[in-house]
């Protein structure tokens, strides 16, 4: 009897990203659930960077890399073509693209593709900045987060507004499927990204992707700082089907501190008295998550 004991990977080992990234690990684990039948759409950003280097490449399925601004029109046609053939094999098109590329620059494109219902899937790995072009911050960066366009100087306390609110603005096009997903969760991960292309019409997948190099942590931390997210109340998970809130996962939560104390971005947070305001926005937006979903496991 021989038995199986390695699993043909979809997303090839061997490519670029830096050891830990949040965004790597989530994409194998996203074509495990997929698998081959798939074509896959990248706009630029990290992960279209680390797959394809210069005469290699570590997708196992057919992949397309778009511009920066229309992975999801690009989606879209690839669509087209493949139920003008007729789309015998139910091959399923999936789009996997940056924040900056999905809450920026892509934002016009995905608003069509929501309202078109064309049936892709959309996932969003959200670093919180423009990572591949230097750390520029995005509408994901969150409040009081450094990067090189959000500059810690002075009485500049980082990112001076907060993040997007991505997952509302889903849901404001009437996506059917809606949900959150973790690396720290992969079992839900998976279930989420088959409820997705199972959904006939658009489905969307926040997936929070940590960033050892833009965020300042040890590789070795990113699942534990993705758990730490969610924990929080920072990052709740949760899912809606036609609008509705199907399932939201329980945590024991504990203050954010845990969260951005690990992390260099926030580290001036705690150097200066002034910023104390901040930290409490930071508490309170965690706060507001926890009552919104009903987070907290009940204490008996
Ligand atoms: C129209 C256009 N503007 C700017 C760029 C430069 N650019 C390439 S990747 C990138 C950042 C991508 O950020 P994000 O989508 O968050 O992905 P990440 O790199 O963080 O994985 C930028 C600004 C570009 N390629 N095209
Ligand atoms: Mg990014």
């Amino acid at each position: 009897m021989t038995i199986q004991t390695e699993v043909k990977e979809l997303h090839a080992p061997g490519h670029r990203a830096c050891p830990g990234c949040g965004c790597a690990i989530a994409v194998k684990l996203i074509l495990r659930e997929t698998g081959p039948n798939t074509i896959v759409v990248s706009p630029t950003g990290c992960l279209e960077t680390f797959t394809s280097p210069f005469r290699g490449s570590s997708w196992e399925v057919p992949w397309i890399h778009s511009l920066f601004e229309n992975a999801p029109a690009i989606a879209t046609g690839v669509l087209a073509g493949l139920n003008s053939k007729g789309n015998v094999d139910g091959t399923k098109v999936v789009a996997i693209g940056g924040d900056g590329g999905t809450y920026d620059i892509g934002m016009g494109a995905l608003s069509g593709m929501f309202e078109r219902k064309d049936d892709i899937l959309y996932i969003c790995y959200d670093n919180e900045a423009y990572m591949n072009t230097g750390i520029q911050g995005s509408s994901a960066t969150p409040l009081g987060a450094g990067t090189t366009t959000t500059p810690v100087v002075g009485d500049s306390f980082g990112k001076m507004v907060s993040k997007k609110d991505l997952l509302a603005i889903a849901l404001a096009h009437d996506v059917p499927y809606v949900g959150t997903a973790s690396i720290a969760n992969p079992a839900d991960l998976k279930k989420k990204v088959r409820k997705g292309m199972d959904n006939p019409g658009p489905a969307f997948i926040l997936m929070l992707s940590p960033c050892n190099l833009g965020w300042g942590f040890e590789p070795e931390d990113t699942v534990e700082l993705a758990r730490k997210a969610i924990s929080t109340g920072l990052f709740p998970i949760v899912e809606f089907e036609n609008g509705r809130l199907v399932s939201a996962q329980k945590i024991k939560p504990v203050p954010v501190e845990e969260y951005l104390k690990p992390q260099k971005r926030y580290q001036h947070l705690y150097k200066k008295e002034n910023f104390n305001e901040v930290l409490k926005a930071i508490q309170e937006k965690a706060d507001r998550n926890i009552e919104k979903y009903d987070l907290a496991k009940d204490r008996n």
